[in-house]
């Protein structure tokens, strides 16, 4: 098949732990493999760029601080650097992943522009872009503006796509490229792993998030005080955000010697090889990246049945979805999985199954190339 010459691809995302960041940076590291040049433009490194590899440049955006501004701009400086790699590197395509300030700033960048010498912007939508900043009255009308002048807009889950049509009332397709996760093979063994977390025959109970209220991490603990019996399970928190306001409340619930936390990990795999269910109660989520990396390494999850979340597990098979904030029915589905491994095996087999065959790089990554061809062969 003809792939077409590589393409210079700027990405533009948030380069703390979160979702959008991980997945942006790991479809860069992914478009370059494919021989494409990829540009990120960003405040910091992101968490997850690829460091080392061939065609990946990153370029930060200098940030000035100014008495006159109560509160610092991002979006313009954003913006003259987008313009200035776009100009400088000949980029084919601005791909702002997080609608807010990246779309927008994309969007000024090629208005700085000679005609001609303008990249397509496409603007892949992660979640609260639209469920938190689009219902803001302060944002919303500019998010719409940014997605009816993007060259092509993506969600992330099927859902999202409905969700951004009610919320924005937004006149135009809006195409479905769910997220992806390529796992890196584990630097330690299971067992070095479970040795370092203090773990011997227990069955490890996994949650991996920012920690913001919406994962709620109150009913994470709340779920984990209730399970029987206690000394069956450890739960291994993966931190991107600090845990310290949390400590308080495992200390209460008596889980002090249940609960190991480890803060903002890059060698996910080996964690997440260790774990034998998956535990994400949160109150919504466009596609939670994090259940994903769990089921390609054989976890079987329990999981809230809110937003994207039936489009990754489907409840029963590749793993267990209860209704959000149902404490009960947490603990029920978490407790018939540490009491029976041949579930968990059976279900961690087709939950890796489904990952692969859905949401493995192959499967994913040229749908975005498909797309960038196809906006930039429009003229
Ligand atoms: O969930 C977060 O708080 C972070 C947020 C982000 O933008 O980094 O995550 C969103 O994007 C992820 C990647 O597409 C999705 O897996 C998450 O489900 C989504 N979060 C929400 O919708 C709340």
């Amino acid at each position: 098949m003809d792939r077409g010459r590589p393409l210079k691809i700027g990405i533009t995302c948030y380069p703390t732990v979160g979702g959008s960041g991980i997945l942006a940076s790991e479809l860069g590291e992914e478009l370059a493999k494919r021989g494409h040049e990829v540009h990120f433009i960003s405040y910091e490194q992101p968490f997850r760029m690829p460091v080392n590899e061939p065609r990946v440049f990153f370029h930060p955006v200098q940030i000035n601080t100014y008495d006159l501004f109560k509160y610092p701009d991002y979006t313009l400086p954003l913006s003259v650097k987008m313009a200035e790699v776009s100009r400088d590197h000949g980029l084919d395509v601005l791909h702002a992943h997080y609608a807010v300030p990246h779309a927008t700033a994309a969007l000024l960048a090629c208005a700085m522009l000679p005609a001609g010498r303008r990249p397509k912007v496409i603007t892949t939508l992660h979640g609260t872009d639209t469920t938190l900043l689009g219902r803001d009255p302060g944002y919303g009308p500019a998010i719409r503006h940014a997605l009816m002048c993007s060259d092509a807009v993506t969600a992330v889950s099927a859902w999202l796509e409905r969700e951004t049509h009610r919320v924005l009332a937004v006149d135009r397709p809006i195409e479905v490229i769910h997220n992806f996760f390529e796992p890196q093979p584990p630097r330690r063994t299971r067992a070095e792993v479970r040795r370092e977390l203090g773990v011997d025959r227990e069955v490890v109970v996994l949650h991996a998030s920012n920690l913001r209220p919406l994962k709620r991490i109150d009913l994470l603990l709340e779920t984990a005080a209730r399970l029987r019996p206690r000394e069956a399970f450890k739960l291994v928190i993966l931190a991107g955000g600090d845990f310290a306001p949390f400590a308080g409340e495992v200390r209460r619930l008596g889980l002090a010697d249940r609960v190991i936390v480890r803060e903002r990990v890059s060698a996910i795999e080996d964690y997440l090889q260790a774990a034998d269910v998956g535990l994400f109660p949160s109150d919504l989520e466009s596609f939670c990246l994090s259940l994903l990396e769990a089921m390609c390494f054989a976890c079987p999850c329990v999981a809230t049945a809110v937003g994207g979340i039936p489009e990754v597990v489907t409840s029963g098979a590749t793993g267990l979805l209860v209704p959000p904030g149902d404490v009960d029915a947490l603990v029920h589905a978490v407790e018939s999985l540490i009491r029976d491994p041949a579930r968990r095996l059976v279900l961690g087999q087709a939950a890796r199954q489904q990952a692969r065959t859905l949401f493995s790089a192959e499967a994913i990554v040229p749908r975005y190339e498909e797309l960038y061809r196809r906006v930039c062969a429009a003229g």
